[in-house]
């Protein structure tokens, strides 16, 4: 049993990998047995994220690209099957969010959201699946969200993005499931990172953020979730334990996504 969930020898590339979830997905591939390899695009957060990895004992090799850049893309991807080999494990986890109500956001900051949050998997799908093609299997796992099912004031690009990369999952499954490579979705609830650092602040008066009660009221748990939350779900997407599991979202949510919600 143990085999089925161990990711030893497999090459995973988790995109934005550099701190919050991405780093957490990392983290646990690294320990159930990966190479790991992330990238960002920041260099305070590369040499952070490097210090990180160290002292979890991981020892992850960074790279800066953009992952809306198709040219960084592939030349990120033949540098890291040069140092470590063919992907075997891509998690498509950049991204970045804008919270602005819809007819106060230029059309500019909707293509950015896009443009990180749904083009960007497909370019970094893209670039790593002829690799998986060759060696005859392969794993990719989508970061989508609540937003992959919900929507809220001020989130229309966000949404938009992760109804999408919710799509390109199923459609990336439905494509090249022939080649024994597993496509799924997995779907953090609210989880305490920096994205979400925001929604948490306290009152002035020392009170918890509304939104922060509101995330309480509409978890059964009634908890925030934590990055690690998600390490086991992820290992088990990445693993030979979900070989057929294709086309798939996995929320890890606490059950919002089950519960009409605490009355207040
Ligand atoms: P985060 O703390 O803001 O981290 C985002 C990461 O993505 C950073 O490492 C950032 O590094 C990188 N990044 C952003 N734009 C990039 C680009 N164009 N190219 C390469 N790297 C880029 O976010 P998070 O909360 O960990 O969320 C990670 C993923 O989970 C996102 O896709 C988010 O939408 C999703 N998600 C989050 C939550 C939540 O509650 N936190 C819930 C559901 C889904 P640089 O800025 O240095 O590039
Ligand atoms: C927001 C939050 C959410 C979370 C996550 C929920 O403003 O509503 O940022 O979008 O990031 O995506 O699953």
């Amino acid at each position: 049993m143990n085999r089925l969930f161990s990711l030893q020898g497999k090459v995973a590339l988790v995109t934005g990998g550099a701190y919050g979830i991405g780093f957490a997905i990392a983290e646990a591939y690294g320990k159930a047995g990966a190479k790991i390899a992330f990238n960002c695009r920041g260099k305070e957060h590369m040499e952070e994220a490097m210090k990180a990895y160290e002292e979890k004992g991981i020892a992850a090799k960074g790279y800066f690209c953009d992952v809306t850049d198709e040219t960084q893309v592939q030349n990120m991807v033949v540098e890291i099957e040069k140092d470590l080999g063919t992907i075997d494990i891509l998690v498509n986890n950049a991204g970045i969010i804008k919270r602005i109500p819809m007819i106060e956001m230029k059309v500019e900051e909707f293509r950015q959201v896009i443009d990180i949050d749904l083009t960007g998997p497909f370019i970094v799908s893209k670039a790593v699946l002829p690799g998986m093609i060759e060696k005859g299997h392969g794993k990719i796992i989508n970061v989508c969200s609540m937003m992959s099912e919900l929507g809220r004031e001020t989130v229309s690009a966000y949404a938009a993005a992760k109804g999408g990369l919710k799509m390109l999952t199923k459609n990336i499954a439905s494509e090249y499931g022939e080649y024994n490579i597993q496509c799924n979705g997995i779907g953090p609830g609210y989880i305490a990172t920096p994205q979400t650092a925001p929604l948490r602040e306290l009152q002035p008066d020392g009170s918890r953020h509304p939104f922060d009660q509101f995330i309480i009221s509409k978890t059964p748990q009634a908890r925030w979730g934590t990055p690690e939350d998600l390490m086991g779900p992820a290992v088990f997407l990445a693993s030979d334990a979900s070989n057929f599991v294709n086309g798939h979202i996995l929320y890890v949510d606490g059950g919002i996504l089950a519960y009409i919600g605490k009355q207040l």
